[in-house]
């Protein structure tokens, strides 16, 4: 018996590659969240701008314990099955009237998995609409494999390398339309994208990238898990991340950024080019 998601919302990720709308936290809740994010970002302004939004989970103890939550946790087992790690996390945020994108692309593409059969939920903060630059999903692409990707660097593009699938026939995309404390799950290799946040308020999504079962292996660079239920022996060769005990210790802040140097060096291999996210 699934714990959360129904056999509709099973049956349809597997078909699709993403499911949307999956109540986690009433909008009262959501809306801690994004207070306890702000003074954060007031705390410790190095820690959390647009250049360090990868992994900030492992600093602070409110992200953790969405790492944790037991809703995500639950949806997340109903598609992958109990043995779960977690690889790692980004905070994407779009700022109120600003360009910043996400171009069409697939994310397992860079990510140096022995498999892409793994998924992304995306807790939405604030509203995620068209107007705030939501995430669209282009339906059955998951079952294409990994198509050719462009590099293009594009200054308001809020991807790594601002990398592109061509080709993509957006008249069947399916916006995901969340309201705050709804969540998304998508499949590595689902073709995805999304807008400009065209609106006055701050779009604040919290994609958890990407929850695995223990048979996927980490075949670049080094081995950073989470471990978050069931059992995952993942050989003598990985680290097992803890949990932040307090919001911002250095201790964690420098776990993080080996953990964020690790990310880089994989997610820029072959890349003549590298940016600071
Ligand atoms: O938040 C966005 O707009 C894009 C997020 C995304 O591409 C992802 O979570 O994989």
């Amino acid at each position: 018996m699934p714990k959360v998601l129904t056999q509709d919302q099973i049956d349809f990720y597997h078909d699709n590659g993403f499911v949307a709308c999956v109540d986690i936290m009433s909008e009262d809740e959501a809306i801690s969240y994004v207070k306890r994010l702000e003074q954060a970002e007031q705390d410790f302004p190095d820690q959390l701008g647009p250049s360090k939004r990868n992994n900030a989970h492992l600093c602070f103890t409110f992200l953790d314990e969405l790492a944790h939550h037991p809703r995500i946790i639950g949806a997340v087992e109903d598609l992958i099955g109990v043995d779960i790690s977690l690889w790692a996390s980004v905070l994407f945020i779009k700022e109120p009237k600003t360009q910043h994108f996400v171009s069409w692309h697939q994310d397992a593409t860079y990510m140096g998995m022995s498999s892409n059969d793994f998924v992304t939920p995306w807790l939405a903060l604030s509203p995620s609409n068209r107007n705030t630059g939501c995430m669209s999903m282009i339906p059955g692409s998951h079952k294409e494999h990994i198509r050719s990707h462009t590099d293009t660097f594009g200054e308001d593009n809020i991807l790594t390398r601002g990398q592109e699938v061509e080709g993509v026939d957006e008249r069947s995309a399916v916006d995901l339309i969340l309201r705050p404390g709804q969540m998304s799950l998508h499949h590595g290799e689902i073709i995805h994208g999304s807008q400009a946040n065209l609106s006055d308020s701050r779009r604040i999504g919290f994609a958890l990238q990407s929850y695995m079962s223990p048979d996927i292996k980490q075949l670049e660079g080094d081995n950073y898990w989470m471990d978050i239920q069931g059992e995952n022996d993942r050989g003598p060769a990985s680290v097992i991340l803890p949990s932040p005990k307090q919001d911002g210790a250095l201790e964690a802040i420098e776990l993080r950024d080996l953990v964020d140097e690790n990310l880089t060096n994989i997610l820029y291999k072959g890349s003549k080019e590298k940016r600071v996210y």
